[in-house]
């Protein structure tokens, strides 16, 4: 029996400071995707993708440069409206919702679908804790705030478009090494379980990723998996635009995707994927395979 899916792309780069991960729906496409997806007894339908301005097509007032701390969170908005819609209705018509990103901040629009008619917690596989709001940011790049977006935090807390229905008991983020100063305050107060570098060196991967499953799959309905491909070391997912050296390995990377399998994963997305600083599409390779691990692949 094949198990309908549905391929989302959203080539959003309006949320990080270099162009390029864009084009990442279309490399992790060329890497096989949906090959893999038949392989795996999924019948994936891809939607194409959504759309989203290009800061240098059209009137650029649209596009609005810098709305307080946030660059063009107007059209972070548009899309991600769209986007958790798009999530809504696959699962509506159940169907699994695959999202190819585009940059980070596109987790607020699928988890926003994936947690509309659901209670829903959020596994985040990641070098950074997206836990800036506006009121924080250094950068001024949504990409670095999308967990505390959809949690509703600071700024946020006053969109109705951002805020999710996840509590931050049912989230977990894990493999970081990269927190901002203000980040590391704000993120200590929020009740969201962390799960460092630190922790994987001491405890395993398969160990702090049981404890982060159990966390937000404890009293939920499923659970959204959150992946940026720079949890990876640089040397194996060279094709990010914020890399972070000391990242998860190859194994640990398709381990921990493995034991989250067979979990009750809810809906998937797969972010920050960048072409241009890739080599050989080698970043959007490992894209497709770690899906597939997320999506049940075992090697026998
Ligand atoms: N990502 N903490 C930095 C910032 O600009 O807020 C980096 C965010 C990186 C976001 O790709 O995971
Ligand atoms: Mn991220
Ligand atoms: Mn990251
Ligand atoms: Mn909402």
């Amino acid at each position: 029996m094949t198990r309908p899916l549905r391929v989302i792309g959203v080539p959003m780069d309006l949320g990080a400071d270099r162009r390029g991960v864009d084009m990442g729906p279309s490399a992790i496409r060329y890497a096989g995707l949906h090959d893999e997806l038949v392989d795996l007894e999924y019948d994936p339908t891809d939607v194409g993708d959504l759309p989203v301005t290009h800061p240098e097509v059209g009137d650029p007032d649209a596009v609005t440069p810098r709305t307080g701390n946030a660059k063009y969170i107007g059209e972070v908005e548009n899309v991600c409206t769209r986007l958790a819609d798009e999530v809504a209705e696959t699962l509506a018509d159940g169907a699994f919702p695959l999202v190819l990103g585009g940059d980070h901040s596109i987790a607020i629009g699928s988890v926003n679908g994936s947690a509309r008619d659901a209670d829903v917690g959020v596994v985040w596989f990641d070098a950074h804790a997206d836990f800036n709001t506006p009121e924080t940011t250094p950068s001024g790049n949504v990409h670095g705030m999308p967990v505390a977006a959809f949690l509703g935090e600071g700024e946020f807390g006053d969109t109705d478009w951002a805020q999710a229905n996840v509590k931050p008991e049912n989230v977990a983020l894990v493999g970081l090494r990269s927190i901002d100063r203000t980040e590391r305050e704000e993120l200590r107060e929020s009740g969201v379980s962390v799960f460092t570098m630190s922790d994987i060196d001491e405890r395993g991967i398969t160990d702090v990723t049981e404890e982060a499953l159990d966390v937000v799959g404890e009293g939920t309905d499923g659970i959204h998996v959150s992946l940026d491909l720079d949890w990876l070391d640089p040397n194996e997912a060279p094709g990010v635009g914020t890399p972070v050296k000391g990242g998860v390995t190859y194994r640990e990377a398709h381990a921990a995707l493995e034991r989250t399998a067979r979990r009750d994963v809810r809906s998937l997305e797969v972010v920050e994927v960048n072409p241009i600083l890739d080599r050989s599409n080698r970043t959007a390779d490992l894209a497709v395979e770690l899906a597939a691990s997320g999506l049940g692949k075992r090697i026998i």
